[in-house]
């Protein structure tokens, strides 16, 4: 540290900081901590802004972290929204509706959530563009052309919840997959 060999006294550039005196007036900027005595103030300031990058870098960490979370949480609220429609769409089951329509479509299961009554069956009509057919746990419908439909008997299925898809290769995957409940 060179700067410790240099004088103290007035001869010090007004940006460099003045030594050997007491800190009547600080530099502008944030308070610095008092500094051990014969420390030179200069290494005082360079910490302080190392800490302040560092508090910098954290709050940036901590900001994307919030924006994630708070995008998180949008999209489980929407989600929640579109169970709430699918299911008050899907009928009452509790007062005896047992039959309930469902449409493939290029590449979807509408509704994807269905709430159904038990010995159920599903009116199935497909509204896309390629051949589809829909398939609760192994009980499957037939593949339907387009504009075709059909039923699917599930009064086989006990009460449960079960994944119901579409069984041409590739059209799970595609997207056409969905949540059927038999109560
Ligand atoms: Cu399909």
């Amino acid at each position: 540290m060179t700067i410790m060999d240099r004088p103290g006294g007035g001869t010090t550039p007004a940006t460099a900081p003045a030594e050997g005196q007491p800190a009547s007036s600080p530099p502008a900027g944030p308070p610095a901590t008092p500094a051990p005595p014969g420390a030179p103030s200069g290494m005082t300031f360079e910490s302080l802004a190392v800490v302040g990058v560092i508090f910098g870098v954290f709050a940036m960490v901590v900001a994307v972290f919030a924006v994630g979370l708070a995008a998180r949480a949008a999209d489980q609220a929407n989600e929640a929204a579109r169970d709430g429609a699918a299911v008050a769409s899907a009928g009452d089951p509790g007062a005896g509706v047992t039959t309930s329509e469902v449409s493939l479509v290029d590449f979807a299961i509408e509704p994807a959530d269905l709430v159904v009554g038990a010995d159920s069956v599903l009116q199935v009509s497909n509204d896309g563009a390629v051949e589809h057919n829909l398939a609760v746990d192994g009980v499957a419908s037939d593949m339907f052309d387009p504009g075709g439909s059909g039923e699917l008997d599930l009064s086989g299925l006990e009460p449960g919840t079960y994944t119901m898809i579409c069984e041409v290769a590739g059209h799970e995957a595609a997207g056409m997959t969905g949540t059927i409940v038999i109560e």
